[in-house]
């Protein structure tokens, strides 16, 4: 018996679009494929894979047990909770190699105090900013670099993909940069007299400071370029599921407790407080 043209016109369409949703399922990495258990398209269900560093202490490290913790850690580990996703996993890399990992399915999310850009949201989406704070310049006590401008002709350290790496190639032409892959190599540099200072976030330099007697020469603000956390573009879900948990995480003043915690002393953004702080707390001169 001959099928009726329409009938099979149909059948034929169907298998097209089935093949279609197959090729499409496997396309971005199957991981974004979402579903009933797993509807952030995680890697694994009910884990998420998150891509740090180790040694951004107070921001991301691992501490004498190898097990990750500090600011970004902790917040993240709180929205994720929030959002449901019982484990939270960070695994420790070069700081250059965290968005293309996250971009390319590798891990479900990038946190490791990552600055919004405009040239990063090209291959990742960021949740909302989560931190705003300073890029600083750090030296030995007897370098003789007092501001910015004691860096020309001398060895600057920056890590590699950072924005204090693009900051220092537009904005200190006359500084011989050289790039480390992560911040403890180029402190281990600067102490050991191959560069004359390093170029890390506020918080970190803070660390190394009190650790080797270390002092800081400059102070540059980067408020245009709040942390966030990076999602790969293809997982919408997981992305409003932590802006969501953002926001209550601020909104009931858990971001500001581990702020306290982990930056004591330092001036809060005042955009991350609960509402009833938000006139009560100075927050820092933009
Ligand atoms: O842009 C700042 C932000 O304002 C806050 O102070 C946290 O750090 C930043 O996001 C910059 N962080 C660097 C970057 O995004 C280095 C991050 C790192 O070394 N892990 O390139």
């Amino acid at each position: 018996m001959k099928t009726p043209l329409k009938l099979r016109f149909t059948a034929l369409a169907g298998a097209a679009l089935a093949a279609v949703l197959a090729l499409s399922a496997c396309g971005g990495g199957a991981s974004s494929a979402t579903s009933a258990d797993n509807p952030y398209g995680l890697i694994q269900a009910g884990t998420v894979r998150v891509a740090s560093v180790g040694d951004s202490k107070p921001y991301t490290f691992t501490d004498a047990q190898g097990n990750f913790t500090g600011f970004d850690v902790q917040l993240f580990t709180d929205v994720a909770h929030r959002a449901g996703i019982k484990n939270v996993v960070f695994t420790g890399q070069d700081f250059s190699s965290i968005l293309p990992a996250v971009a390319n399915g590798q891990f479900d999310v990038g946190a490791a105090a990552i600055g919004i850009t405009d040239k990063r949201k090209q291959t990742v989406d960021f949740s909302n900013g989560y931190l705003a704070g300073y890029l600083t310049v750090i030296t030995t006590k007897n370098s003789g670099i007092k501001d910015v401008n004691g860096l020309a002709g001398k060895r600057l350290g920056v890590v590699q993909g950072s924005l204090q790496e693009a900051y220092a190639v537009k904005n200190f032409p006359t500084a011989n940069l050289v790039r480390f892959p992560d911040n403890n190599t180029a402190i281990a540099a600067l102490n050991a007299g191959t560069v004359d200072a390093h170029f890390l976030d506020y918080e970190a330099a803070k660390t190394y400071e009190q650790q080797f007697g270390l002092v800081s020469a400059a102070d540059i603000p980067s408020f245009d370029a709040p942390a966030g956390f990076a999602v790969a573009k293809d997982k919408p879900a997981l992305l409003a599921a932590l802006n969501k948990g953002l926001a209550a995480a601020m909104a009931d003043g858990t971001w500001k407790t581990l702020y306290q915690k982990w930056f004591p002393g330092s001036p809060m953004p005042k955009q991350y407080l609960p509402k009833a702080d938000q006139t009560a707390t100075a927050a820092p001169t933009k």
